[in-house]
């Protein structure tokens, strides 16, 4: 069995064991089964990058990681990737800056990983790189003489030619993921946009899954993502999740919850899903103290001005609507700016009656998979989701809206407040099947089997040595 080889800007954290995301999970079981490596940036600064790399052995899982300098991390993780790449693929090139020190200090981060993991790879080992931070990584350890079979996952979307276009050196960046033999994104919408540029800029060649430019050809396919299924139907099964359960509905006194889950992210569409709701209250005043709708927020990616300036907007929309709606016992929205454990997630998951998720533009969002995955089948919850969410397409039967329009995410609120028991089963069961089905071990093992080895084709038959027979 050959190695796998991971790389991706960080590695699992040590010592969380089942408190790692769900990608962690099915990383380090396949990185555990094949005693692989995943290489990645320790989340550590230092003041000169001097490639030095800490080996851990975290349950069973090695992990190889390295600081980098202050400028590699403003340039490089807050520069291109967060502020360049992470808008403009997330069809925001309103937002996107395009600054010549970001691109360099990208390559440079880029060199500097292949310097660290190229030494580490076997002649045999199968090598997984993922996401934007990345793109380029495969082709520099080409150039280091690296034979290997070797694929990219991207996460988040791939943007349609015409934004993509507006990225300085587009093209230059997007040859690089020929030096793959396996590209992998999460829907056909965004494998169909790839190609959609490979012809038009690039004059190459669609076969089936090839995607050939000169003399390169890569398979280049959509690979959902999913969730751990077992480890959050277990996390279901833990005290703290039923408590979490119980005091959310305790806390309700027989109110209906809605709630969010979500990085506070500009791509997952809080603000316009702030609107949606107010707009609701607005249209139907007999629901009034009927709901609340409670906002789990972590902040994230802190230093990028963009992600501070929406803590601020939804701080003040909240204050907005509650200052308007609110009773002397009754607020409508809880707007929660921290994280929960796994297990108390699903508890708040299981308390609510509509998981409202609606991205403005998501790769993939595993929050809407977890909140079905959490729902009591007898009775279950509503699901609201963004058509833009790349989930949309594994699971038709939410109540999908365009999370743009504050009307269609009001009346779906209301739709779903009013859904007779039966409709909720059915579209329930419907896309927990899928979830099930479909989890992240499937995709691991979809993506891995893709880049296996090619087996050497078998002989036309007229080929094949003739047995010869005794005369
Ligand atoms: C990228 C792509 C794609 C959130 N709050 C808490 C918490 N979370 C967990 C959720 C979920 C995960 O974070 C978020 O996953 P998403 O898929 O929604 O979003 P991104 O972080 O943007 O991820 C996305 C994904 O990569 C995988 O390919 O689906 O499209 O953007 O698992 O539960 N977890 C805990 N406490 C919280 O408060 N424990």
């Amino acid at each position: 069995m050959s190695r796998l080889i991971v790389i991706s800007n960080r590695v699992r954290r040590p010592g969380s064991g089942a408190a790692q995301g769900g990608l962690a999970v099915a990383l380090s079981s396949a990185l555990r089964e094949s005693r692989g490596i995943w290489v990645g940036w320790s989340g550590e600064s230092t003041d000169r990058f001097t490639g030095q790399i800490a080996f851990a052995d975290d349950e069973g899982v090695k992990t190889a990681t390295i600081d980098l300098e202050e400028q590699d991390i403003d340039e490089y993780y807050n520069g291109y990737a967060n502020r360049t790449l992470w808008p403009l693929f997330h069809f925001r090139i309103d937002l996107a800056e395009y600054d010549r020190t970001f691109e360099g200090g990208y390559n440079r981060v880029n060199e500097r990983f292949a310097d660290t993991a190229s030494p580490l790879i076997d002649k045999d080992d199968v090598v997984w790189i993922h996401d934007y931070h990345l793109i380029p990584l495969g082709q520099m350890l080409r150039h280091r003489g690296l034979k290997n079979r070797m694929g990219f996952f991207l996460h988040i979307p791939w943007p349609p030619t015409r934004l993509l276009v507006s990225l300085p050196h587009h093209r230059q960046l997007v040859e690089t993921l020929f030096a793959y033999d396996v590209v992998g994104f999460q829907t056909e919408e965004w494998l169909e946009s790839f190609r959609h540029y490979v012809e038009k800029e690039m004059g190459g060649t669609i076969e089936g899954d090839n995607c050939t430019v000169g003399d390169r050809t890569i398979k280049a396919v959509a690979c959902p993502i999913g969730i751990d299924f077992t480890e959050f139907c277990a996390a279901g099964k833990n005290e703290s999740a039923t408590l979490m359960q119980r005091q959310m509905r305790a806390s309700l006194q027989d109110r209906n919850l809605i709630v969010g889950v979500d990085r506070l992210d500009y791509s997952k569409g809080l603000e316009e899903r702030f609107a949606g709701y107010e707009r609701f209250l607005k249209d139907n005043p007999s629901y009034h103290r009927q709901v609340v709708f409670v906002q789990i927020a972590p902040p994230s990616r802190e230093d990028v001005e963009n992600y501070r300036e929406i803590r601020a907007k939804l701080d003040s929309l909240t204050g907005r609507i509650n200052g308007e709606f609110s009773d002397v016992d009754w607020t409508p929205i809880r707007y929660v700016n921290q994280g929960y454990a796994r297990d108390r997630l699903w508890g708040i998951y299981r308390a609510a009656r509509i998981g409202l998720v609606t991205p403005l533009r998501d790769g993939m969002n595993l929050v809407a998979k977890e909140y079905v995955t959490a729902q009591d089948p007898e009775d279950p919850g509503v699901l609201i989701l963004s058509r833009f969410a790349g989930a949309a397409l594994q699971l038709p039967e939410a109540l999908l809206i365009n999370p743009y329009s504050s009307e269609e995410v009001s009346e779906a609120i209301l739709r779903a407040l009013q859904m007779p028991l039966d409709e909720r089963k059915s579209r329930w069961a419907a896309m927990i099947d899928n979830i099930g089905r479909e989890d992240v071990a499937w995709w691991r093992e979809r993506f891995v089997a893709l880049l296996a080895p090619p087996q050497a084709p078998s002989r036309p038959i007229e080929q094949q040595p003739r047995l010869m027979t005794a005369k």
